[in-house]
């Protein structure tokens, strides 16, 4: 699809979700990363699920018969677009389908959007389980979502209202900066050395396209990062996606705490 397209496929996705789901505007977007998922429940009320398959431009399920959902959900006043899941940049689809979610919330109403991630920590005080915001990112997978001559302004991406609000509702909440990798495969340490040498302290495979194309649509952004483990290198042991997975579901309470509070707020 052409630029022009793909725009025109987020204007009717949008259209099509106020129609399926019977809300003509919402008001929040959030992106739901490993480890957020058992955190969903906390949000409100489902009023709706659609499943991105019948809406245009969606990329098809990476595994068969898992599509992607989304939710929308009441939250006293407030109304939300809940994505569970996210296109990758390490599925090969292209940025344009990594960032449509964002486009499409942004074209459904949404002043806001929450972009969650599980991701690897280089702070040994970050043990699984433990919640950073996001203060500011470094894009390594040389690419952007912006096509064309339109040189966006990335100063304070992460919103520092939005950062202050949830640190009202969590004191304890730490921020970092979050190194997008492309992915699939995890860090070497050298790799991890070099993050740390330029500032980060947050690595992952998401993020910071979807954050950069909401920026350019005019959403204000709210970036949470699950720390599910140390990065590579650090404690000696290898990686291991089970583990991953496990520390998500044991701080499920935790993250639906923190985004219940935090989100009727935004
Ligand atoms: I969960 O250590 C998770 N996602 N790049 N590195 C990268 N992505 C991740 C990691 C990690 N942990």
């Amino acid at each position: 699809m052409t630029e022009q397209t793909w725009s025109e496929a987020a204007t009717e996705a949008a259209a099509a979700l106020a129609e399926q789901t019977g809300v003509a505007q919402h008001d929040v977007a959030l992106v739901m990363g490993s480890g957020w998922l058992p955190a969903v429940d906390a949000l409100g009320e489902t009023v709706a699920e659609v499943a991105t398959t019948d809406l245009p431009g969606f990329a098809p399920p990476a595994v068969e018969g898992h599509a992607g959902r989304i939710r929308s959900v009441r939250a006293g006043d407030r109304r939300l677009l809940v994505f569970l899941g996210r296109t990758h940049l390490y599925e090969g689809l292209g940025v344009r389908a990594v960032c449509h979610g964002v486009r499409t919330a942004a074209a459904a109403g949404c002043g806001t959007v929450v972009l969650t991630n599980g991701c690897g920590g280089l702070d040994e005080r970050w043990t699984p389980g433990t919640a950073v915001l996001i203060s500011d990112h470094v894009n390594l997978t040389a690419t952007s979502p912006i096509e064309g001559a339109n040189f966006v302004d990335l100063t304070d991406l992460y919103s520092p209202r939005l950062r202050a609000l949830c640190q009202e509702v969590d004191p304890s909440l730490d921020e970092g900066v979050y190194v997008q990798f492309r992915g699939p495969h995890y860090e070497t340490p050298a790799e991890i050395a070099m993050v740390r040498a330029i500032g980060g302290t947050l690595v992952g495979m998401s993020t910071t396209l979807e954050a950069i194309a909401a920026r350019e649509s005019g959403l204000e952004v709210l970036g949470l990062s699950l720390v599910t483990n140390l990065a590579a290198g650090i404690s000696g042991q290898p990686l291991d996606h089970q583990e991953v997975l496990e520390a998500g579901r044991a701080s499920a309470t935790r993250m639906g705490e923190l985004l219940g509070a935090v989100v009727p707020r935004l």
